[in-house]
Formats: C-alpha cells, sequence, structure tokens
C-alpha cells in the first residue's frame, strides 16, 4: 500500500515538486540507532508487562507460556505427525526420529491449500479441511491405520494451559474463520477428525511456528533459544527463565515463550513512530487496531504479488529492472525516476522492517543475557519466514543492526530449511520421550510411594514387634527387642550436683560437664567438648576405643581444671544393650557403622572402667548407661513432664518410651513404669518390612557393614537416606531417565551422595543452580537442569518415605501407650533428636502428619532437644545418685 500509495501520491501530486518531496516522506520511515535504540527499550518493558500476573492482562505484548521446557536430548525416536499452518503453505508432514546412536530425522511432507473462504468462514469447516488434508496426506503415506503421535504448529497467538491445550487469542494474518477465537484449537481438531472416523491420531502438542521453528534449529544447533519468524506475519519466542513466568507456577529451569511480539504499539508505544502510512495499512487491514508491529508483511500483502514486488527492487541495478516491471505489472508506466523512487521506497521501508525487527531482537537478546548474568552472551537465533528468506536485503540488514545494537552479544542466524513442522515433530518427541521417561520414572519411585494404608501396616507390624519384644516367651526371637533401661523415674527436681557425661553413638562425640542445681535456683548448667572418633578406632579393637575415649575425658578433665576429678558419670552409649540394671548394658551388636571388636556380648561399662584403669590418672563413677533416646526423653523430660518418649532420627534411628512395669515381663514388678528402649532400628530383620522394602533398599544393605540387619532404620536413617537416593540415581542414569544415561564414575562410589545433600537440595531457599553446583561436586558436570529437578523429586520421596515409615512407627508407641493407660485421648510429649530430623526441611513435618493421621487419640507434642542427650544422661545419674544417697541414710 505504502509503494503504491507513494508511488499513486507520486504519480499525482509528486508530477509537480520533484523528489524532495519523496525524500519528505521517506524522512518519517527512517529510524535512527537512538530511535531503535528506544524500541529496543520500550518492548523491553512490554515483556516485563506480559511477563507480570498483574501486568499480563493489559499488556499489549502477551509473552505467552509454551509449556515447551526442554530441547531434544538425541534420545529421541519414533515417527510423529506435524501440522504446520499460518505460513503461506499449509503443509502436512511424517517425520522419522531415529536414535540408532546418530540421531537422524527423514521428513515426508504434503502442501495443501487453505481456500480464502476457509480462511473467512467457519472454524469448524477449516478444521474439517485440516483433517481432510490429514486423511488424504495418511492415506498417500499409508499409514490411516497407525494412530501416530502428531505435533501442531498453529502460527497464532493461542493462551496455553498446557502443551496439547490452546486457547486462540485472536486471528492475525487475514485468517478471521469464526467460532474458533476463545476456543481450544485441539479440541476442534480432535472434533473434526472424530467426526470423520476413518482415523485417529494422538495430538500431543500444539506450538507456534516461532517455536517449531527454534526447535528445528536447536536439533542442529544446541545453542538455539530463540526462534524468529519474518514472512506473512511476524514474531518471535525464546527460552525464559521460569522464575520470570509468573503465570505459570514453578521457578525451576526455563520455559520457551511466545512472545507475539507482533501486537507491540497496539497500546499507543509506537504511536510517535508511526506514518500516516502505517496507520492507512492498518485501517485497511483485517485487524485494524492491532499489530502495528506487523507494519512490513501487511504492507507487502497489499500489494498483491506480496513481497517479492517490494524486495525485487531493493536489489541496486536489477532491481530498477524489477521496479519497473513490477509497476508495470500494477498497470503503470513509470519513468526511470519513478523506478528509482519506487526501488528506493521499497528500500526504506524494508530497512526500517529490518531495523524495527533487529530492535525488539535486541531486547530479547538483553533479556537472555541478563537471565544467564553472562558478560557476553553466545546464542543462536533459528529464523524462518519468507520475508527473511526471499528478501535479498532483509536478513543482512537485520544481523548488522542487531549486532550494532548488543555488541556484548554472539548471534548467530540458523536459517531453518526444514520449516517448523520438523520443530513441531521434534516437541512432540520430546514431549512423548519425556511422557515415557515420566512414567517409568513413576513406576520406579511409585516402589517408594507408601499408601495410608501400607503406612497403617506398618504401624499394626510395629504394635505386633512391641508386644513380642516385650513378652519374656517371644523376646529372643523378637526383631525389636523392647530393652529395659532401668529408668524408672523422671527428674522431680530435688537433684543437685555435678556429673559428668559422655555422649557416642551419634554424629559427634561429646565430654560433658552437667551443674545441676535443685529447688527455687533448679536449673541445669554445662560446658561440653566435641570429639571425633577416628576410623580406626570404630572399625578398630575395643581396647583402641575406649582408650581413645577415656583420652578424651582426660583432656576434658585438663580443659575444664578438673584433672583427677572422681564424679559420677553417665554414659549416652547409643547402641542395643541389654541391661540388667543402669550401671550395666552389654552390647548386643554394633550399629551406624560400628566394628570395633571384643565389644559385643561384653559390658560396656566394663570396657569404660578397664580403659580408665589404663590409663591410671583419674577415676570414675560410672551410675548409669544410657541409650541417647532415654537420655533425650530425660533432657526433654526436664523442661515438659508430659515427655515420655524419646526419638532419635540422626545417623540412626531409635524411640524409647515409659511403658508399665507389668508389660516389661524381662524385669520383675508390675509396679510403675520403666523407660524401655525399642532398638525399632531392627524392625524388619525378620522379614516384617519385606514387601515394602525396594531393590534399593536391598542394595544398601547388602553393602552395609550389617548386612540383614537394622532393616527399618536403613531406610529411614541419615547414615542410609544418602545411599538409597545414590542407587536410584544410578538406576534412572542406567535406564537413560537421567543425565542423558551417562554414569559419572563419582556417583558410583558408594557414600558420595551425603544425606545432608537430601536436607540442602529440598531445602526451598536453594535454587536449583545449587542443586546443579552439587551435582557438578558429584561429578556430574553435565546435569542439566531437567536432572536437577529429578534429582530433587528422589530425595523428595526417599526422605518422605522415611519421615512416613518413622511416623508409622512412633503412632505404634503413642497408642500402645494410651491403651496401656485405657485412656480415650492421650496428651504426650515426645523429646526429639539428630541431625536429619532437625536439619531437613520437611522431614519432622512429615512425620508429625503420619503420627496425627495413623494415631488420631494422641495428642502428640513434639519437642526439639536443644542440649542433647549428655544433659539427659546426666540428669539419670543424678536421679540414680539421688536414689543410691537416699537408700544408704
Ligand atoms: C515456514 C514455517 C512455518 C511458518 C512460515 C512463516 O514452516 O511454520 O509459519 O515459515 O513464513 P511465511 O510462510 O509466513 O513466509
Ligand atoms: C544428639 C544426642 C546424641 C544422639 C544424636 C543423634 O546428644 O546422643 O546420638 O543426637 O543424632 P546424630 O548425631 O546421629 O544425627
Ligand atoms: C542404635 C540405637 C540408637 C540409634 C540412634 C541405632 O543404630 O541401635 O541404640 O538409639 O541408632 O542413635
Amino acid at each position: 500500500m505504502i509503494a503504491s500509495h507513494l508511488l499513486a501520491y507520486y504519480f499525482t501530486e509528486l508530477h509537480h515538486d520533484k523528489v524532495q518531496q519523496v525524500d519528505k516522506y521517506l524522512y518519517h520511515l527512517r529510524l535512527s540507532d537512538e530511535n531503535l535504540m528506544d524500541v529496543s527499550v520500550r518492548f523491553r518493558r512490554e515483556m516485563d508487562k506480559g511477563l507480570g500476573r498483574d501486568s499480563s492482562p493489559t499488556a499489549s505484548v502477551k509473552m505467552l507460556p509454551t509449556f515447551v521446557r526442554s530441547t531434544p536430548d538425541g534420545t529421541e525416536k519414533g515417527d510423529f505427525l506435524a501440522l504446520d499452518l499460518g505460513g503461506s503453505n499449509f503443509r502436512v508432514l511424517l517425520v522419522k526420529v531415529s536414535d540408532n546412536g546418530k540421531q537422524k530425522v527423514e521428513m515426508e511432507n504434503q502442501i495443501y491449500a487453505i481456500p480464502e473462504e476457509l480462511m473467512r468462514g467457519c472454524g469448524s469447516e477449516l478444521f474439517d479441511h485440516i483433517a481432510e488434508c490429514l486423511a488424504n496426506f495418511l492415506e498417500k503415506m499409508g499409514i490411516k491405520n497407525q494412530k501416530l503421535p502428531l505435533g501442531f504448529t498453529f502460527s497464532f497467538p493461542c493462551q496455553q494451559n498446557k502443551l496439547d491445550e490452546s486457547i486462540l487469542v485472536s486471528w492475525t494474518k487475514g485468517f478471521k474463520s469464526h467460532g474458533v477465537e476463545g476456543k481450544d484449537v485441539v479440541s476442534l481438531l480432535r472434533k473434526a477428525i472424530k467426526k470423520r472416523g476413518d482415523f485417529d491420531i494422538d495430538i500431543v502438542a500444539v506450538i507456534n511456528d516461532t517455536v517449531g521453528t527454534m526447535m528445528t534449529c536447536g536439533y542442529d544447533d544446541h545453542h538455539c533459544e530463540i526462534g524468529l519468524i519474518v514472512g506473512t506475519g511476524t514474531n518471535a519466542c525464546y527460552m525464559e527463565e521460569m522464575r520470570h513466568l509468573e503465570l505459570v507456577d514453578g521457578d525451576e529451569g526455563r520455559m520457551c515463550v511466545n512472545t507475539e511480539w507482533g501486537a507491540f504499539g497496539d497500546d499507543g508505544a509506537l504511536e510517535d513512530l508511526r506514518t500516516d502510512f502505517d496507520r492507512e495499512i492498518d485501517a485497511g487491514s483485517h485487524h485494524p487496531g492491532s499489530s502495528y508491529h506487523r507494519t512490513l508483511p501487511d504492507l507487502c500483502v497489499s500489494i498483491g504479488a506480496v513481497s517479492e514486488d517490494v524486495s525485487r527492487p531493493d536489489r541496486d541495478k536489477e532491481g530498477l529492472v524489477s521496479a519497473e516491471k513490477v509497476l508495470r505489472g500494477l498497470g503503470l508506466d513509470p519513468s526511470g525516476e519513478d523506478c528509482v523512487a519506487t526501488q528506493r521506497v521499497c528500500q526504506v521501508v524494508s530497512t526500517r522492517a529490518a531495523h524495527l525487527c533487529a530492535a525488539t531482537l535486541a531486547a530479547v537478546l538483553r533479556q537472555i543475557r541478563d537471565n544467564k548474568a553472562a558478560e557476553r552472551l553466545r546464542t543462536t537465533v533459528g529464523v524462518d519466514g519468507s520475508v527473511y528468506k526471499n528478501h535479498p536485503q532483509f536478513a543482512r540488514r537485520l544481523h548488522k543492526m542487531v549486532r550494532r545494537l548488543v555488541p556484548d552479544c554472539d548471534v548467530r542466524f540458523l536459517r531453518s530449511e526444514d520449516g517448523s513442522g520438523k520443530g513441531a515433530a521434534m516437541v512432540t518427541a520430546v514431549a512423548y520421550r519425556l511422557a515415557t521417561q515420566h512414567a517409568e520414572r513413576q513406576r520406579i519411585l511409585d516402589a517408594l510411594r507408601l499408601s495410608r494404608e501400607q503406612l497403617m501396616e506398618v504401624k499394626i507390624r510395629m504394635g505386633n514387634e512391641m508386644n513380642r519384644g516385650l513378652a519374656k516367651e517371644s523376646h529372643d526371637q523378637a526383631a525389636v527387642k523392647m530393652l529395659p533401661t532401668y529408668v524408672r523415674s523422671t527428674p522431680d527436681g530435688t537433684e543437685r550436683g555435678d556429673f559428668l557425661a559422655l555422649d557416642l553413638g551419634g554424629t559427634n562425640f561429646r565430654v560433658l560437664l552437667v551443674r545441676v542445681r535443685s529447688g527455687k535456683k533448679r536449673s541445669v548448667e554445662m560446658h561440653n567438648k566435641i570429639y571425633t572418633i577416628p576410623q580406626e578406632a570404630i572399625q578398630g579393637t575395643g581396647e583402641e576405643l575406649f582408650d581413645h575415649i577415656v583420652h578424651c575425658i582426660a583432656d576434658f578433665l585438663e580443659y575444664m581444671g578438673m584433672k583427677g576429678a572422681s564424679l559420677p558419670l553417665g554414659f549416652t552409649f547409643s547402641f542395643p544393650c541389654h541391661q540388667n540394671r543402669l550401671d550395666q548394658g552389654i552390647l548386643l551388636k554394633w550399629t551406624k557403622g560400628f566394628k570395633a571388636t571384643g565389644c559385643e556380648g561384653e559390658d560396656v561399662v566394663t570396657l569404660l572402667k578397664d580403659a580408665i584403669h589404663r590409663r591410671e590418672e583419674f577415676d570414675l563413677d560410672v551410675v548409669a548407661v544410657v541409650n541417647d533416646t532415654v537420655g533425650t526423653m530425660m533432657t526433654c523430660g526436664y523442661e515438659d513432664p508430659l515427655c515420655e518418649v524419646g526419638l532419635i532420627v540422626g545417623t540412626g534411628t531409635n524411640a524409647c518410651y515409659m511403658e508399665e512395669m507389668q508389660n516389661v515381663e524381662l524385669v520383675d514388678g508390675d509396679e510403675g513404669r520403666m523407660c524401655v528402649n525399642m532398638e525399632w532400628g531392627a524392625f524388619g530383620d525378620h522379614g516384617e518390612l519385606d514387601d515394602f522394602c525396594t531393590d534399593f533398599d536391598r542394595a544398601v544393605d547388602d553393602r552395609s557393614t550389617n548386612p540383614g540387619k537394622q532393616r527399618y532404620e536403613k531406610m529411614i536413617s541419615g547414615m542410609y537416606l544418602g545411599e538409597i537416593v545414590r542407587n536410584v540415581l544410578l538406576e534412572f542414569t542406567a535406564k537413560g531417565l537421567l543425565f542423558r544415561g551417562k554414569l559419572s564414575e563419582r556417583l558410583k562410589t558408594r557414600g558420595i551422595f551425603e544425606t545432608k545433600f537430601l536436607s540442602q537440595i529440598e531445602s526451598d531457599r536453594l535454587a536449583l543452580r545449587q542443586v546443579r553446583s552439587i551435582l557438578q561436586h558429584l561429578g556430574l558436570t553435565s546435569s542439566t537442569c531437567d536432572d536437577s529437578i529429578l534429582v530433587k523429586e528422589v530425595c523428595s520421596v526417599v526422605a518422605r518415605r522415611a519421615a512416613q515409615l518413622c511416623g508409622a512407627g512412633l503412632a505404634a508407641v503413642v497408642d500402645k501407650i494410651r491403651q496401656n493407660r485405657n485412656l480415650d485421648k492421650l496428651k504426650i510429649t515426645v523429646g526429639v533428636d539428630g541431625t536429619l530430623y532437625k536439619l531437613h526441611p520437611h522431614f519432622s513435618s512429615i512425620m508429625h502428619e503420619t503420627v496425627r493421621d495413623l494415631s488420631p487419640l494422641c495428642e502428640v507434642t513434639f519437642l526439639q532437644s536443644e542440649d542433647g542427650s549428655g544433659k539427659g544422661a546426666a540428669l539419670i545419674t543424678a536421679v540414680a545418685c539421688r536414689i543410691r544417697d537416699a537408700g544408704q541414710h
């Protein structure tokens, strides 16, 4: 229109005012670098508006989420159909993707016409026609009986809520079929196909042609993260950070955004740059008032013979000839001057178009550069469209201006030779791969997901095992030993004195001095020092281990200036011990990787005393040996008298609680209560949990220092969760479901995936890239964002199961206490300690929830121990001393 207008105008008015007037007209169509930089800045602002949840409804540049999040990873394979509607040609394609190592893509396609009357007629007829073309193509290819997956390139602005659903926002490019805007084009197509009933397909994805172009080019160049179309219409898409897409949930990774930049200026943002020619074109267009930015293509269309006419003259000498031919074609009798002017008009119009494109593309490039916080951005733009491809100067002008506007970006422009249909097939192939992989991953993870019924079953079985452990006749066969601790009462506030305490068995070995005051100034003051237990002591001889313990005590007494002091000592020894009295503990078996020889079956108090004697430096009065669960219950009981259960979820896991003496059949007497150390870690050692054990659990157990033992512990506690995750990741990788199937040597290393990683990876504060840095630390340098999301999912599934299993066990404990006391409702406190419980972001809440759900008649308060079980051990020692001293008077 401009050219013809201009020329028509030229022919009428300019006959009189020579070339100057032409230049005057051309002036407004020329944009300076400042103008273009300003357009670029304005567009960037529009992008932010489009991405914002609150601002997007009024934004002209809609920034539509496409639900395309991943690019091909080379493992896609299969036959896929694709439809390509919205450009100059409507294509139906069959795309064969083979992954025999060197991924190959073969394509067959057929172009079909879309009659004008259908473009402007009734929508259902349009889709009937599309279905007709599809049927024709399937017939031709002899695949009408196959239900192939299909990717639909539908190149119009669509609101998407998922990959296979797309609501048409508004037609563009001369399409006006009614009854389609506001509808899901996938349902319209499915309906049209169903109506025919002679073939069926599985529509997996609907995408915009810019997205298809990005994917088509991304197949050859993995740097391609922008898709650009300059053809009948113009538009661009790019990979945006999820955290910027406020319209879609999730902050992890990236998603392709269809900018629909054609509408830039619809809110007047380009008013100052628009010329009367633009306004006239718009007024005469199919969609007046929308799509200013579509200045170029619409302009071309209206001159008839479309862009060729404009682009051909834009070729210097040869172009002049074309100009004359075009003008004669329009029934004019142009002079040489007319042809020069016409060529000039074409040059200026297409240059403005190329530069406007460059300005908005520059904004997209800056957005990606800033997203990556990159000094210098290296990226590829996949391009398609007849204007970009056929106009002799457009591409060069676009590239040049882009490099001028964003000199700090290395931009490669990659022409799409295969059309966006291939891209649509790749999106479908990726969606298919992701869906298949997702299903396979969920199938594997489902083995680690426990239903409420299964958890209730665990609770019931734990309850049964508790009774078997308590009962004299079944105790020996019971897996859960329910060991009497000889702790019968909790502190009554009269305790006082200085006590030493040892705390062995958790992550840290502590020596403590605990000063207990009674009466009004009732308080407990503690001094402690943490010592490491060297691996060689843990796995050496018992003598070495206990000599090391005594060495630490000596160091502590010196450190406290109490060399040679002889204080009553409470020994927290966090391993299963059979006790016949408070100051004796026969070690039944080591757990948590301890293997020191000559200890199992021995009284650890004796082993300690022997070591003290061997040192001949000080003497100690070992009054009590307690389990860390008992110490924790006491520590918390000092604050909250309702605390009658102790729970540890740390390196290992275990629980204790105050049981009715009449149920503690291993100990004489029926009066009162005694604390029972359940040693529930061994639950499952006799097969009680076999139907809940997975291959991953079996792999962890097989390679542990105590195969077949502590099965429940190995599904819950910190020493093992990392290993379970590592084994799941190995399985996923071996099946090509993760890390592109590339196994890293480091990931094969036992214990490399520490449980602390689970807590870190699941903490909401940790962005994905930090998950990636953990994976990089594990030698998984090529892990992708998707990999990180999957690793996070595996960690959460494994941790969730651990928390639920722990909750099911505890539900059995509190319900037993309630039944012991014939209460309809029990109010009780559980004292808890252990790094996993304290540091994992979700473990405690999931465990609490499970207890509440499985034992609704128990109102359970969880009290986290801040002082460790050493304090509890000292309090037990204080009580024992009080009773002993009372006994001596
Ligand atoms: C070829 C792509 C198609 C896109 C077209 C745009 O396969 O998806 O719509 O380019 O260019 P046009 O045909 O409008 O010039
Ligand atoms: C801190 C207690 C200690 C217990 C430990 C368990 O003072 O007795 O063994 O918690 O947690 P872990 O250190 O194994 O994570
Ligand atoms: C031990 C228990 C201890 C628990 C928590 C288990 O391995 O057998 O005695 O209470 O770990 O530390």
